[in-house]
């Protein structure tokens, strides 16, 4: 374990990453609006230069998922700092049913002058919109919201969409489920840690050990008493980060033959109960 890093060197940019975005690029001229789907426990990390280059000048619905992770009160801000004059940005838990009419109503809001127009000369309009995001984001979840049916693919894993798919929802609205999609390299660290803490970034290409330590040391500054309650532990003030990597160990009873901690089953233990929503409702941005 490399204790002092503070370069993660974490990376994933797949060639079908590189194609579903020359694809997204074809498509973007036919669809009215973009669903821009941000982990509501990391926003602003979230937010791919490749995606927002490609959405241009296309009205934009934020959608801050998986909102029933966080606290809802400090999410607000960030949720302020997505709305411009060209987007707006809404806070969702996409497994709740129904969750989407708010989004349809605010597409249909947005677009009420075509909409408008297009009913004057007697034609029907279908909202098209394209789903975008990171890697494990819910875009396919929220489609399914929208049709409350399983017509797309999900999972609890990055890369589970792997080429786009239309999906008509009704007369009204078309979406298109796109594959998650990151970018070549992060522009700090804090940000490419945050995606792989988030489950954005394949394990197998993760060091976990190093990342759980990092996700120690970040969580420490953020709230120590998420990992005190969690693992009964007592985190003292002149403990480092191995110390309390230790004490998690131990706790945990990751003690290998031997009698050595087991750092790498433990690390698989601390990030999965941040992803499954363990230690407590957490913001990383
Ligand atoms: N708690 C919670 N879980 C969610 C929410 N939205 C999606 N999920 C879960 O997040 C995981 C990923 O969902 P997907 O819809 O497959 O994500 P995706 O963005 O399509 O992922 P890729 O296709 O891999 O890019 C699944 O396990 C979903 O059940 C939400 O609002 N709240
Ligand atoms: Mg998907």
């Amino acid at each position: 374990m490399e204790h002092n890093s503070t370069k993660s060197n974490i990376n994933w940019f797949p060639g079908h990453m590189t194609k579903a975005l020359r694809e997204m690029e074809k498509e973007i001229k036919n669809v009215d609006l973009i669903f821009y789907c941000l982990d509501a426990r990391a926003p602003i990390s979230c937010i791919n230069p490749k995606l927002t280059k490609l959405a241009g000048n296309k009205k934009i619905i934020y959608v801050l998922t998986k909102c029933d992770m966080v606290d809802y009160k400090k999410l607000e801000p960030l949720r302020k700092q997505l709305t411009t004059n060209n987007s707006v940005a809404i806070a969702l838990n996409g497994i709740e049913s129904n969750s989407t009419k708010i989004l349809y109503d605010k597409a249909k809001n947005l677009l009420e002058n075509k909409i408008e127009q297009k009913k004057q000369k007697g034609l029907n309009f279908s909202i098209k919109a394209m789903v975008v995001g990171i890697p494990n984001a819910g875009k396919s979840t929220l489609i399914n919201n929208f049709c409350r049916k399983a017509k797309t693919i999900t999972g609890n894993k990055p890369g589970v969409t792997r080429g786009k798919q239309w999906v008509t929802v009704d007369e009204g609205l078309i979406l298109l489920d796109t594959p998650g999609t990151l970018w070549p390299s992060f522009e700090n660290d804090k940000i490419a840690r945050n995606l792989a803490y988030i489950g954005s970034i394949k394990d197998e290409v993760l060091d976990t050990t190093n990342l759980a330590f990092d996700f120690i040391k970040d969580i420490v500054k953020l709230d120590k008493n998420l990992l005190q309650s969690r693992y009964n532990i007592e985190i003292n003030q002149e403990d480092t980060t191995l110390d309390i990597f230790d004490k998690i160990c131990k706790s945990r009873k990751c003690i290998s033959r031997g009698n050595e901690l087991d750092y790498d089953k433990c690390a698989g233990i601390i990030l999965d109960d941040f992803r499954k929503g363990r230690l407590g409702k957490i913001i990383l941005d």
